[in-house]
């Protein structure tokens, strides 16, 4: 054999393999919740379909359990293309794209079901759209349903004077601080991974989540009075990296929009039983559910109006869309 087509032999599967990769491309999702937890199944049969539909060209692969950092560090790797999607809650985001901090007010949302209508409509496509054009490299594909976050303490809180001085941890955004502050607490921002501890040593005196996050990051443990203050409803959107986003052709750009948006619908099913489900079992390990009635709620309502007023001032119109969809 001469050595010319030694060569040719040599190169032949590297050329194949080549041609066979041109458009494929795989997807790292990152998430900080665990394996079984409603959005993170509801992503995995997004990426299965994916798999399936863009017929090997892209594959898919879920890191649950927060093993590639914590939100804020995900989403910078996101940033970078290092990580392509993630799901992440809006609070993070916030500090990066402040348009979203809307949906970050404390009692923006009269209820879970106003909120479903918002995001399900056109106000919930132009937030996704302010993350997408902003500069921060992200395309804003749908929301996941992250419930309505309560107060969970080590000691109760019945009413909002009982807050007074409690270290409470927040998420990573200076609105949340002062949403705590106002409410006579004292917001304390760290990762999620971090919470566990500081409830189990003493750091924080309380958290702030919904029941599932409550219960599947361990926090009950440590924590067993839940106050039903519903300050936040935050949807989580789910993202990818632009760099990632344009070396997909129009078509898979179409396809991994529709399975996104499919996530949504799907993911909020499996929230509803997830809730429910979780909240039994926090009752079950002792955990006391506390009702606040019209007037005790209403406390913490008035107690957060100057936070909305401050990070709301800019979007007064936008406020009121929100506020007329039904
Ligand atoms: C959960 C969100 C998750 C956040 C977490 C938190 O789903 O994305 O990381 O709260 O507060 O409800 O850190």
């Amino acid at each position: 054999m001469n050595f010319k087509r030694k060569l040719l032999i040599a190169a032949l599967p590297f050329a194949f393999c080549l041609s066979g990769t041109a458009h494929a491309l795989s997807i790292k999702f990152a998430e900080v919740h665990p394996a079984g937890y409603p959005p993170v199944v509801a992503e995995q049969a997004m990426g299965k379909k994916l798999e399936e539909q863009s017929k090997g060209e892209i594959t898919f692969k879920m890191f649950a359990g927060g093993v590639l950092g914590s939100e804020k560090e995900v989403v910078e790797q996101v940033q970078l293309g290092a990580i392509q999607m993630t799901r992440v809650s809006l609070g993070i985001v916030g500090p990066v794209v402040p348009d979203v901090n809307v949906f970050n007010m404390p009692f923006i949302f009269r209820d879970q079901n106003h909120m479903r209508a918002v995001i399900d409509g056109p106000v919930g496509q132009e937030i996704l759209d302010k993350i997408t054009n902003s500069d921060f490299n992200l395309v804003a594909l749908a929301w996941m349903d992250g419930g309505t976050r309560n107060l969970y303490t080590k000691t109760p809180v019945r009413k909002i004077a009982d807050l007074k001085g409690m270290k409470i941890r927040v998420q990573g955004n200076p609105l949340f601080v002062d949403m705590m502050n106002s409410m006579g607490g004292n917001g304390i921002s760290m990762a999620t991974g971090e919470i566990f501890s500081a409830l189990q040593t003493g750091v924080i005196d309380g958290a702030e989540n919904n029941p599932p996050t409550m219960l599947e990051h361990n926090h009950y443990q440590n924590a067993k009075f839940y106050t039903l203050t519903g300050h936040l409803i935050l949807p989580e959107p789910v993202v990818m990296s632009k760099t990632t986003w344009e070396k997909l052709t129009p078509e898979q750009q179409a396809l991994v929009q529709k399975l996104a948006r499919e996530a949504q619908f799907e993911e909020r099913k499996l929230w509803d039983e997830k809730s429910a489900s979780a909240e039994a079992k926090l009752k079950a390990d002792g955990v006391e559910f506390i009702t606040l009635s019209d007037a005790e709620k209403k406390e913490f309502v008035d107690a957060t109006a100057p936070v909305r007023a401050q990070y709301g001032a800019p979007y007064a119109e936008l406020i009121k869309r929100i506020e007329a969809v039904q």
